[in-house]
This record gives C-alpha cells, sequence and structure tokens, in this order.
C-alpha cells in the first residue's frame, strides 16, 4: 500500500499536465524537455499531476512509459480521479479500453464519436492496475506541491499515513451514506427528484432549488478526502442558478478553491484549462484567470491534451494546429513548454 502523501525531489523539475492517452503529445513534450524514455535518460525529473489515462488513443502505452521512467527514478505521479475510477473498478464514459470494450463512445453534441482507443490485453490490464494501485494523492517539499485537482490540508491530515485508495475510498463513502441516511437526506432528495420530472431535460429549467439533491452531492464530495484530493470540491450553487451539463441539471457547482491562500506553491491539472479565449457555453472554472497565469499561488497545468479525441473527430490535425496542448510547467522556471510549440511560454 501506497503513502499517501510522499516527498517531491530536491531541485528542478517538469510538472507535465494531464495526458488523457495522448501518447504522441506525450512523446514529442518529453522529446522538448530533454527525456530520453528509449536510454531511460532525463535532463530533470518529470512529475505527472495525474489523469495518464482516459479517452486518448493509447492510455496503455503512456502509463507503460510513465511507468518506466518512474522504475528508472526519472518520474514520479500523483493519482487522478480516472486512476481512481479504474482502481474503483467504476465503468465510465472513455474507459472502455480498460474493460476490453471497443465501442466506447462520446456524446458528443447531437452525435456520437467513437474513442479508436486501443484496447488493453488481460495482462497489460493488470500491470496498469498494478502500477496505478501504488500513486500517491499528493507529492510535496517546503517549496512545492503537486496534486491532482485540490489541496485540503484537514481532508489530508484525516488520511491514514498509508492505504488502498479504493478501499478507503468506499469505506469513507459508506460512513457518508449511512450519516445522510440517519439525516434522512436520501429520502428527501428522492422526493425532490420525484417532483422535479425534468432532471435531464435540459429543455425544462428548474423551478426550484434541490436543497437535498445538492447536500447528497457535497457530501459524498467534500467529506471523502480520497474524492476531494483526485477530483475537487465542490459547493452548492445559489438557488435559480442551476445548470445543466453532462446530461442533468446541476445544483453543485466546483469550488474554486485556489482563490484562497494556500501555504506554498501549488500545481494541480484536472481543470481542462485553455490555451486560448474562453468558449461561450462550455464549462471552464479557470476562465477568470489569464491562459498562463497563476491564482495566487496556485497552477493549473492542463491545457486540455484530452480535448484532442473530439477535436481531431472534427478534422483537426496537427497540420492545421489543435487547440488543446500537453504542457509542462517547468520549476523553478515558471515557464511552459508544450508538446507541439516551439519555445517557451513565461508563466504570471
Ligand atoms: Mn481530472
Amino acid at each position: 500500500m501506497p503513502r499517501l502523501v510522499q516527498p517531491l525531489p530536491d531541485g528542478p523539475l517538469d510538472l507535465v499536465g494531464d495526458v488523457h492517452g495522448e501518447i504522441e503529445a506525450l512523446l514529442a513534450l518529453l522529446h522538448r524537455l530533454g527525456v530520453d524514455p528509449e536510454r531511460r535518460r532525463a535532463a530533470r525529473p518529470v512529475v505527472f499531476v495525474g489523469d495518464l489515462v482516459d479517452r486518448g488513443p493509447d492510455s496503455v502505452a503512456v502509463v507503460e512509459l510513465v511507468a518506466s521512467l518512474v522504475d528508472a527514478g526519472l518520474a514520479h505521479v500523483v493519482l487522478g480521479n480516472h486512476e481512481l475510477n479504474l482502481l474503483l473498478d467504476d465503468k465510465k464514459e472513455g474507459n472502455g479500453w480498460y474493460w476490453g470494450d471497443a465501442d466506447d463512445q462520446a456524446q458528443h453534441g447531437i452525435g456520437r464519436i467513437p474513442f479508436r482507443s486501443r484496447v488493453a490485453t488481460t495482462t497489460e490490464r493488470d500491470h496498469v492496475r498494478a502500477f496505478l494501485a501504488e500513486l500517491p494523492l499528493a507529492l510535496e517539499r517546503p517549496d512545492l506541491r503537486v496534486v491532482h485537482a485540490c489541496w485540503n490540508a484537514e481532508a489530508a491530515a484525516a488520511l491514514p499515513h498509508a492505504g488502498d485508495h479504493a478501499a478507503l475510498a468506499r469505506s469513507i463513502a459508506a460512513e457518508i451514506a449511512e450519516d445522510l441516511t440517519a439525516r434522512e437526506v436520501p429520502h428527501r432528495a428522492a422526493a425532490e427528484r420525484a417532483a422535479f420530472a425534468g432532471l435531464k431535460d435540459r429543455d425544462v429549467p428548474p423551478d426550484r432549488y434541490l436543497a437535498a439533491v445538492a447536500e447528497e452531492d457535497v457530501a459524498h464530495q467534500v467529506r471523502n478526502p480520497i474524492k476531494l484530493l483526485t477530483s475537487g470540491a465542490e459547493v452548492p450553487v445559489a438557488d435559480g442558478k442551476a445548470f445543466f451539463v453532462g446530461g442533468k441539471w446541476r445544483f453543485v457547482t466546483r469550488d474554486r478553491w485556489w482563490r484562497r491562500p494556500v501555504d506554498r506553491p501549488t500545481v494541480v491539472g484536472h481543470y481542462w484549462r485553455r490555451r486560448g479565449p474562453p468558449i461561450e457555453g462550455k464549462l471552464d472554472v479557470w476562465d477568470d484567470v489569464p491562459p498562463f497565469a497563476w491564482s495566487g499561488g496556485v497552477f493549473c497545468v492542463d491545457y486540455s491534451v484530452g480535448r484532442r479525441y473530439a477535436e481531431r473527430a472534427n478534422g483537426r490535425t496537427h497540420a492545421t494546429g489543435f487547440d488543446g496542448g500537453l504542457a509542462a510547467l517547468r520549476w523553478p522556471e515558471r515557464v511552459l513548454v508544450f508538446d507541439d510549440r516551439d519555445g517557451h511560454a513565461p508563466t504570471t
């Protein structure tokens, strides 16, 4: 069982954003960073902020490459929510490759996009699982911390020193469910859902605030440290501010915890940040921070390379350029290197 918070190595580092199975982008970025996976050489250690896997062309190859760098002492990785889903045996859109499902598809607008991800063999699946099961939730040293989605000192302190992520997440979820049941929250949430039949209908905005539904969602996210660190905090939305995403009306939204002070520079992934201007109608909780800026002491290094599956389906190629990119934040220089751009961009 891994220690859940582990030390970052000393000296300069390259902090790499969410890869989402985009093996070509990873190879291109590592080359620009001076990492030679074949010869197992690196100019400096590489730290991955989690979500190595998802709907990209080859999550298995990404994990195998990163695992070989970890074995060689050249890389460190924190667990992301997509890795946690695999450890929890949680079959979700985009991880069909792990379950032998070659027909995994995404709902995209009114159409469907097949992922065309390479499907893992049984042996590969076992390797992937064994590697992910040993990852920490956070890495830290006095001048820097790395976590996938959210740092919260109280939540981290509530965790054991070492543990099995999936077993812990399940037992904590069971405790939360027991408490909610004792307070009849699920009962009230069910009644609210029954009274408001349009929960999955985009054309029917809710005419009321579903308080118990919101309480249930927030409790399972915020009171479970494993979920909190890997997929972030949530807060109830104000009355009348419910929004439709992922096929249903939501009464909770992502907590912009990075607006509050942190005890040291903290680097995260997870938030599908954009390199260019925000796109109207797309949820982007970092949209009030300029593309290459820190928010106080927090920097999100996920620049949406995970969107390339959809960009490719729309005819985009390397030649025409992608909106989403794979980034590395060089530390202590605080500059960004992208897989598909020459030179580097300073952060502010
Ligand atoms: Mn994530």
